[in-house]
């Protein structure tokens, strides 16, 4: 292996320059046990699989949906190696990519799968469609990084041989991204859903509203775009999605088995929708346009009865464009709503968002009022507060700030980011189980893991990727893989073999000098 200092300046120019890879074959060709997260048992064999030109997808029995997993194989392998793999469901023949649901195999779980690379060809199988696709990412993982490229490139197109056999530890695998501090369109966000997914993460939360800006269309409230959408961090420029584009949004993640979390910031973050309406106001004038970035001096007007007639509407319309069983309220720093008006407050929205057949969800200072069991607190600061969510016999999703921030600075001196809750190196963001996490809350009150990407300090996607990736990795195998087992030494070998893959993509990750990458 190299020194540090000889693979940084290689990767470095690569990242910068934004440059696509097109050489035929990695150093260092793809093997089980680079695949991140780390799947649950795996089993290599020497020799290798070839992708021929004439390889089909067979996609086994009449389920549309292992189908469009076959199609989204396809798509995803077509460009690079410029063969039709054209999807069928006609008997698979040696050389081809068969996918197959076994419903009755209660050993795959909900989302596992069971992926075998033969001289013969590759199988996966899954109990449900997620599965499938799930194993499709591995597969993706288990050919030369140049199948990424976009562009065709020569191959061979070798797939080392074994069986992985795969599955989650926890449901929730999650990214939070804020477009309200600053607004990231609808291509950056599907670009973002494609790197999840190829890491396995489930849920896309998006802050869809806080002091700076408001980003999705609310028909019944049309103000809240066309005045508290223009506006973002440092008076960049604004913007929001129409629910036309939301919903296509939501429907692309879909397909790719992600769950869009929309998020609307309660009572307090709302200088956005004051600013559209003063109606809203409790002396009913609208305060200024905010593009700071404090936190804690606004609120709703806990006692007017137009609050909730206004959230009523707005869950509502977010609720419609919501497949999903979540909606996220916020609830995070109140510091201008009155403690007990707070509680009353959490507790009427509770009621709005299930009757409009969802559940809530909200930062864990919504543990302050009385949660439903369904009710989920999503984690990031206070122990105390995770702690009472979990005694009410709600559900938790960590966030430590001090693990899966992503906006916390790698080091002092990085320009990009925040120091809040301190710096958070690659090490740092892996290095931790979420059953040991906070006191008090065991594994099976955790829904799962969350990611969490504030904008303040970023508005382009070269910024967006440099402070994901590649601590989003990490936290991605933090939410799949048993932390048995596991270790930094282990890990950043696997991730530096990921560097190349991820400049391929047009990642510009961050490459810190922590990990020995790889030469592309
Ligand atoms: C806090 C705050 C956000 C900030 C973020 C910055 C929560 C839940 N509320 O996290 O408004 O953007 O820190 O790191």
């Amino acid at each position: 292996m190299r020194g540090h200092a000889a693979l940084v300046v290689l990767a470095v120019p690569l990242v910068a320059a934004g440059l696509v890879v097109s050489r035929a074959a990695p150093a260092v060709s793809p093997s089980f046990a680079s695949v991140i997260p780390k799947p649950l048992a795996e089993a290599p064999e020497r020799g290798a699989f070839t992708l021929g030109p004439a390889a089909r997808i067979v996609a086994t029995g009449t389920s549309p949906e292992v189908a469009r997993v076959g199609r989204l194989l396809a798509g995803a392998l077509r460009p690079a190696t410029g063969f039709r793999l054209p999807v069928t469901r006609t008997p698979g023949r040696a050389g081809d990519i068969a996918l197959s649901l076994a419903p009755g195999d209660r050993s795959l779980g909900d989302e596992g799968y069971r992926l075998r690379v033969g001289q013969d060809g590759v199988t996966i199988m899954a109990r449900h469609p997620a599965g499938l696709f799930w194993g499709t990412q591995t597969l993706r993982q288990l050919l030369p990084v140049s199948i990424e490229t976009g562009s065709r490139v020569e191959g061979p197109w070798r797939i080392p041989l074994g069986t992985i056999h795969d599955g989650p530890r926890f449901a929730w695998r999650g990214m939070m991204l804020d477009v309200a501090r600053h607004f990231f369109g609808v291509d950056e966000v599907k670009r973002l859903i494609d790197l999840m997914a190829l890491y396995k993460l489930n849920r896309l939360h998006l802050h869809l509203t806080d002091d700076q800006g408001w980003r999705i269309a609310i028909r019944s409230w049309p103000r809240l775009t066309q005045v508290g959408g223009r506006t973002a961090v440092n008076g960049d420029p604004g913007g929001f999605y129409s629910q036309r584009q939301y919903r296509a949004l939501v429907a692309y993640a879909q397909t790719r088995f992600v769950e869009v979390v929309p998020e609307i910031d309660m009572p307090g973050h709302v200088n956005a929708a004051l600013a559209s309406y003063a109606r809203l106001t409790c002396n009913g004038k609208s305060p200024a346009p905010y593009t700071g970035i404090d936190v804690g001096f606004s609120s709703l007007c806990i006692d007017k009865e137009l609050t909730y007639r206004f959230l009523d509407d707005v869950i509502g319309e977010v609720a419609a464009l919501t497949p999903g069983r979540y909606v996220h309220i916020g609830g995070d720093e109140a510091h201008s709503t009155d403690p007990a008006d707070y509680r009353r407050f959490v507790e009427r929205v509770q009621q709005i968002v299930r009757a409009y057949g969802k559940r809530m969800l909200g930062w864990e200072e919504i543990a302050r009022a009385r949660l439903r069991r369904t009710s989920v607190a999503q984690h990031w600061q206070s122990p105390e507060l995770a702690r009472r969510a979990v005694e009410q016999g709600a559900k938790v999703v960590l966030s430590p700030a001090t693990k899966a921030y992503l906006d916390m600075k790698y080091t002092p001196s990085y320009p990009l980011g925040l120091v809040w809750a301190g710096t958070t190196s690659v090490r740092d963001a892996y290095e931790w189980d979420p059953a040991t996490q906070v006191d008090g809350v065991p594994e099976q009150s955790i829904l799962g893991v969350e990611a969490a990407l504030w904008s303040e300090t970023i508005d382009t996607r070269a910024g967006l990727d440099a402070l994901a990736f590649p601590r989003l990795l990490g936290l991605a195998e933090r939410a799949w893989s048993p932390a048995a087992g596991r270790s930094w030494r282990e890990y950043r070998t696997r991730l530096a073999a990921q560097g190349p893959r991820l400049a391929a993509l047009g990642v510009a990750f961050h490459p810190s000098p922590e990990v020995p990458w790889q030469e592309p």
